[in-house]
């Protein structure tokens, strides 16, 4: 996995992330805000891990690395009613140097559980599967990874 898009750019895009966190919300109930899902460059992972948004909000991945990854629904445990989702989110290898992204709106609260079906799958005896040093989840240290997922809490509205 090399660096197709710089950290700088990378960085920089976190920056205006977090400032737009600083921005105060009067009227809240009205506005309905989008909240960022980065996949970051070199390192199989979605961050931040786990996110609280507000019904009526949205989520708009975007994949900063080299190499595709997915956004697949983890139903078993899914309460949003956001059902059957297997989304490909292109590397910037594979779309012209650009990002790929997807955009997920929320109309009803509950806790939307996700994973990459590449970096978080289960191997034929149903253990997870993820990066590491054997394909396993357990790194050279001796510590465990996590697979490659995140989680979104929708509250209700305020
Ligand atoms: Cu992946």
């Amino acid at each position: 996995m090399h660096l197709g898009f710089s950290r700088l750019s990378f960085v920089i895009l976190l920056l205006l992330a977090f400032c737009l966190t600083l921005v105060p919300h009067p009227g809240r109930a009205a506005e309905k805000r989008a909240h960022l899902q980065v996949i970051v460059p070199e390192e199989d992972r979605f961050t931040p891990f786990a996110q609280t948004i507000h019904v009526g909000d949205s989520v708009k991945w975007i994949n900063m690395d080299t190499d595709d990854h997915t956004v697949v629904s983890d139903d078993f445990v899914n309460t949003t009613g956001r059902f059957g989702l297997n989304v490909l989110l292109k590397g910037t290898e594979n779309n012209g140097g650009k990002p790929g992204t997807f955009t997920l709106k929320f109309p009803t609260p509950g806790t939307f559980v996700y994973y990459c079906r590449f970096h978080s799958h289960l191997d034929a005896s149903h253990q997870p599967v993820a990066p590491g040093p054997d394909g396993g989840i357990q790194a050279d240290d001796g510590n465990f990874g996590t697979p490659m997922m995140g989680v979104i809490t929708v509250l209700p509205e305020e």
